[in-house]
């Protein structure tokens, strides 16, 4: 027997409007409701991964630095195994400027920040860390910098007098530095501490440069100013950045990796879409396997043709695992759909190879430069290869 999907339905009827009891004008009772009606000023967004130790201490520095504002807290958690998000959801009952969107399935640091101010309605919006390392104290300064109208955006910065990194080894310095003066050169630009987590903005400023934000991983400042389709007036405020309160810091390779990417979506990207940039280089790395494996077969003592087969074997695969970690990253195929992949990559690289020769058959006919034949081959076989795998072996 099916089970019964039955249920009580309780019928409401509608009150009666004549019968509602006036309350007349509600006053105003303290100062923070005062603050709660009075025209939202300002949002701050902050994004967390794992930061359950340090919300609550964040919340009361904040609390008091902003005492007397109209303001709201929006954390932006990635679904934290710490339960982050429990801790501000019942710091949220009690106190209503504070909430917080749960991530499911989700990662990155500058989504998250998109997010959180696209949740907002303020027309001011102020962007820092969980972690008690950005220094509340030039929060206001930061808000008020833009309410003024001193800059499009004001940024706390380390790098400019006032400012500092606090306890950072050599190392993280070094790096810094390095990944500082990269943002500096694709940006074109003289803002001194680019990779900042910490800045306000006027929310126009925001939605103008939003068609084009990349919002690949960690570095949502040197998204917004790149993409923002004129430059942003900045403003600097120094701040000197403390040690972490409790936690881990969450940079390790893959946030490198993903800098390198918005660096390169930010300049090269506007050309050429960086998926196809990675691909081809895959491909070059293909032929060079390639070589090595023909090589080494021939001199196993291999007839050419056997021996091209197997290289010719080897280096797809080879691309497709590298594609799979590098270019795919983000659609990895795992199990069954890997070897699925697998196999539909080795279709239509055969397709493509067949177009290569086809296309540089035909381009040498027309002219005898036969490395321009030989390139215009590549190329379309290449560009037929990129367009069928996307569409196919990692489609969506
Ligand atoms: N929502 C979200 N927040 C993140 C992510 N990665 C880091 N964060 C938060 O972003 C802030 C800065 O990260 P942190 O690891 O401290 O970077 P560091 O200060 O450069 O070492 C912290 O509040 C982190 O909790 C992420 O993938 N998603
Ligand atoms: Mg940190």
């Amino acid at each position: 027997m099916p089970h019964s999907q039955q249920t009580d339905i309780v019928p409401i009827t509608m009150p009666d409007p004549s019968q509602a009891p006036d309350h007349g004008t509600v006053p105003l009772a303290s100062p923070a409701a005062a603050a709660l009606h009075s025209p939202l000023e300002v949002a701050i967004i902050v994004p967390t991964l794992n930061e359950a130790a340090n919300v609550e201490h964040l919340v009361d520095r904040l609390n008091h630095v902003l005492h007397g504002r109209a303001w709201e807290l929006i954390f932006v958690d990635d679904n934290s195994p710490d339960g982050t998000s429990d801790i501000v959801r019942r710091l949220g009952t009690q106190q209503r400027h504070i909430r917080v969107i749960q991530r499911v399935g989700r990662r990155g640091l500058s989504s998250a920040v998109i997010e959180g101010v696209l949740a907002s309605a303020a027309p001011i919006i102020a962007v820092m860390d969980g972690d008690m390392q950005h220094s509340e104290d030039a929060l206001p300064q930061l808000i008020d910098a833009v309410a003024s109208g001193q800059g499009d955006i004001a940024i706390g910065t380390r790098y400019i007098d006032g400012g500092g990194t606090g306890d950072w080894d050599e190392k993280r310095v070094w790096m810094s530095k390095l990944a500082t003066r990269a943002g500096q050169v694709a940006l074109g630009t003289n803002v001194s501490d680019p990779m900042s987590g910490f800045f306000a903005l006027r929310r126009d400023a925001f939605e103008r440069a939003l068609p084009r934000l990349s919002a690949i991983g960690y570095k949502i400042l040197i998204d917004i100013l790149a993409s923002s389709p004129t430059p942003l007036r900045v403003a600097e405020i120094p701040y000197v950045f403390r040690s972490r309160e409790a936690g881990e810091s969450k940079i390790g390779a893959r946030v490198i990796a993903e800098y390198a990417e918005l660096i390169a979506d930010k300049t090269v990207g506007r050309y050429i879409p960086i998926r196809l940039l990675k691909f081809l280089m895959v491909g070059g790395l293909g032929v060079i396997v390639h070589l090595a494996i023909l090589r080494s077969l021939l001199g196993f003592g291999l007839e050419f043709m056997g021996a091209q087969t197997g290289a010719v074997l080897t280096a797809i695969a080879f691309n497709f695992f590298l594609n799979n970690s590098f270019t795919y990253a983000d659609r990895k195929l795992r199990g069954a759909a890997l070897l699925g992949g697998l196999i539909s990559f080795y279709a239509i690289s055969s397709i493509g190879a067949v177009a290569n020769i086809g296309i540089g058959t035909w381009v040498a006919g027309q002219q005898n430069v036969w490395w321009v034949a030989g390139i215009a081959g590549v190329l379309v076989g290449a560009i037929w290869n990129f367009a069928m795998s996307a569409a196919i072996t990692w489609r969506k």
